[in-house]
């Protein structure tokens, strides 16, 4: 097949390097990237929804607009729902239809934080009450789960409180792992709980999963279908999100990703819009542990799922960018030269075993991945190739601007 501009200089230099250039293709046509149908509805901050022209009402729209993602990037056939913002009558039929769009449904996302009854916390709340509640919903999106044929549950708890003495720390842990034993204990085999953590907001002062080890702690607690689910935009400015996610696929507990970015907090941006370094290192330690047999499984089994909420930018467009940049950084750390670098490490070389890093991550891998989609029959640009199918146009003339709800993704 004839290469794209640019690919035989660069697959001859790759090779020159040792690089294996059938090996990292087959390595990006393999990957696969799940999309959150919360990321193609208007959303947008406390202070303003704006609506998008087009943008997709109701979760038949969102998969259709996942499905076209899908169509120009070849990497993205699962969509994450988020029960109840996802309103559905007929689950089987939700199945048959994202099916029927070449997509399935992936992760289930129960939604713990947007009703009253939660304003002091879901499964940590000190009535008992609220707690069956969110028990119950919860139990409710494993069967959903089994209806869509998905096995990833994926919780997140907005759970915490704002002032000092509001609450007992411990007593809330306990409540916790009581709730989530109970849920844990009805999924079915196969099936994984992904628990996320986050260390503020909607939360103040403390956060019941404020981070990687409280998450690992109750996962741990629980059993071997519990994992880790690490956002990239929920950790204190400066954290060291590479070696969290070193130290958890070694302990057989990273689950999946929450990819986005952030300047400041929880910005939810494009991922790798602002940090495309940190994207790349955290890609260095998912490849390393993928070609380590002792945490192959682990690091082949993670989720790699979006979670954006984009407030100004085209939704669909704001997708394929960061499945692109995705691409770009598993690309890039495919390409470190294992060998140089652990013999750098080990004779203590410390700036050569860095440039071993800067090497892969410096080269320019567009050509490589333009290849890479050629031979998977789509478009070398998926950007591009969107922007000229007019399909951003056909559906803000059908669909309109909808009218936006205040507040947070989901919202429409
Ligand atoms: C919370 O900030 C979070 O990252 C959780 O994953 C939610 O489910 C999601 O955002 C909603 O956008
Ligand atoms: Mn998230
Ligand atoms: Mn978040």
């Amino acid at each position: 097949m004839a290469g794209v501009p640019g690919y035989e200089a660069l697959a001859e230099t790759l090779a020159r390097r040792g690089v294996d250039v059938e090996a990292v293709k087959a390595a990006l046509k393999r990957q696969r990237i799940e999309t959150p149908s919360w990321g193609y509805g208007n959303s947008g901050t406390r202070f303003k929804v704006f609506p998008w022209p087009g943008a997709a009402r109701n979760i038949y729209e969102k998969l259709a607009d996942a499905a076209v993602v899908h169509r120009f990037t070849g990497v993205c056939p699962t969509v994450a729902i988020h029960i109840p913002w996802d309103k559905v009558e007929d689950w089987e039929g939700l199945r048959q239809y994202a099916a029927s769009l070449g997509l399935q449904i992936g992760a289930v996302n129960p939604n713990l934080f947007q009703d009253d009854d939660y304003r002091l916390g879901s499964v940590c709340h000190p009535d008992p009450r609220v707690r069956r509640r969110a028990v119950e919903h919860m139990l409710e999106c494993i069967e959903i789960a089994e209806k869509v044929g998905s096995s990833i549950l994926s919780l997140w708890f907005a759970d915490g409180t704002n002032y000092p003495g509001q609450d007992d720390f411990r007593a809330r842990k306990h409540r916790m792992l009581e709730a989530l034993s109970e849920v844990y204990r009805r999924m079915p085999p196969g099936m994984r709980m992904l628990i996320e953590y986050k260390f503020f907001e909607p939360a103040f002062y403390h956060t019941d999963l404020a981070d990687w080890g409280m998450a690992y702690v109750i996962a741990t607690h629980l059993g071997p279908q519990a994992q880790v689910l690490v956002d990239t935009g929920h950790h204190p400015q400066g954290t060291n999100i590479e070696h969290i996610v070193a130290f958890l696929l070694d302990e057989g507990r990273l689950g999946g990703f929450h990819f986005n970015n952030r300047k400041y907090a929880d910005d939810d941006l494009i991922v790798g819009s602002i940090n495309p370094f940190e994207l790349f290192l955290i890609f260095n330690e998912l490849v390393a542990a993928e070609q380590d047999p002792r945490t192959a499984e682990t690091a082949r089994a993670v989720a790699y799922m979006i979670d954006q909420s984009h407030n100004i930018e085209p939704k669909i467009e704001a997708m394929i960018q960061s499945v692109v940049n995705i691409q770009t950084a598993y690309a890039k750390a495919l390409l470190v030269d294992r060998q140089r670098l652990r013999e750098a490490q080990e004779a203590g070389d410390v700036l050569e075993a860095h440039r071993v890093l800067l090497e892969a991550y410096e080269t320019d891998v567009r050509p490589l991945l333009a290849q890479v989609r050629l031979e998977m029959g789509l478009d070398p640009d998926p950007v591009a190739a969107f922007r000229r199918s007019g399909y951003a146009e056909k559906v803000a003339r059908e669909r309109g601007i909808a009218v936006a709800a205040s507040g947070y993704p989901g919202a429409s």
